[in-house]
């Protein structure tokens, strides 16, 4: 039986979150690797998606599912990366505080990577960046566990990966002591090292 496809970016965030929620829920997956951004859209992303962003999952049927979010839990329903009770609306809070740190942190590096260097606007990317360390303040009053995973905890740990692939220059371990301990305990996890972007 055909497996479902999943267009994805080694560096993208969100579809590393989506990689991770299927090893840790045991479901399979064919990636395609995909290059795609708001200004050079993947023609493949964009009829699967319209949006044109990844992840985005085929499913063998024919059917697409986007985003990230919805994808997840597609996976992942019915497993612990989805708690029975209240605490599922802590797990699917904390997944969304997570991704509104990698949305500010995805669109700031298109803002100083893609846009052309006279139209860039300083003040918007201080605002997102402001973004970012308000959400890593707010994860570590919401806790997050590395010994057992919920999505928001693989989204959590997503987040704090991209910081350091894309955003080394910011020393957020020496501020959030907690979230530096976190991120070790999930970067020893098999599916957050083979998912490691190299
Ligand atoms: N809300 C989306 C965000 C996905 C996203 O921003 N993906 C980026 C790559 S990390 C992308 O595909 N960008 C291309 C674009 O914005 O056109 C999700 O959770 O899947």
């Amino acid at each position: 039986m055909s497996l479902p496809r999943l267009y994805s970016a080694p560096p993208s965030p969100f579809a590393r979150k989506v990689r991770i929620a299927a090893l840790e829920a045991g479901r399979e997956l064919e990636l395609v690797e995909v290059s795609t951004s708001p200004v050079a859209p993947d023609r493949e992303v964009v009829r699967a998606n319209p949006l044109g962003k990844i992840p985005a999952l085929h499913l063998p049927g024919g059917e697409v599912l986007y985003d990230s979010a919805v994808i997840c839990r597609y996976l992942g329903e019915g497993t612990p990366l989805y708690p029975q009770g209240p605490a599922l609306w802590r797990a699917l809070r904390r997944e969304a505080l997570a991704n509104g740190l990698m949305d500010a942190a995805v669109l700031a590096r298109y803002e100083t990577t893609l846009r052309p260097e006279p139209l860039r606007w300083p003040e918007w990317v201080q605002g997102q960046m402001q973004k970012i360390h308000c959400a890593l303040a707010a994860m570590v009053d919401d806790a997050p566990n590395a010994d057992a995973l919920d999505i928001g905890d693989v989204a959590t740990g997503c987040a704090l990966g991209y910081l350091d692939l894309r955003y080394s220059h910011l020393d957020w371990r020496a501020d959030f002591p907690t979230l530096a301990r976190f991120a070790e305990a999930v970067a020893m996890r098999p599916a957050f090292l083979s998912t490691a972007p190299g």
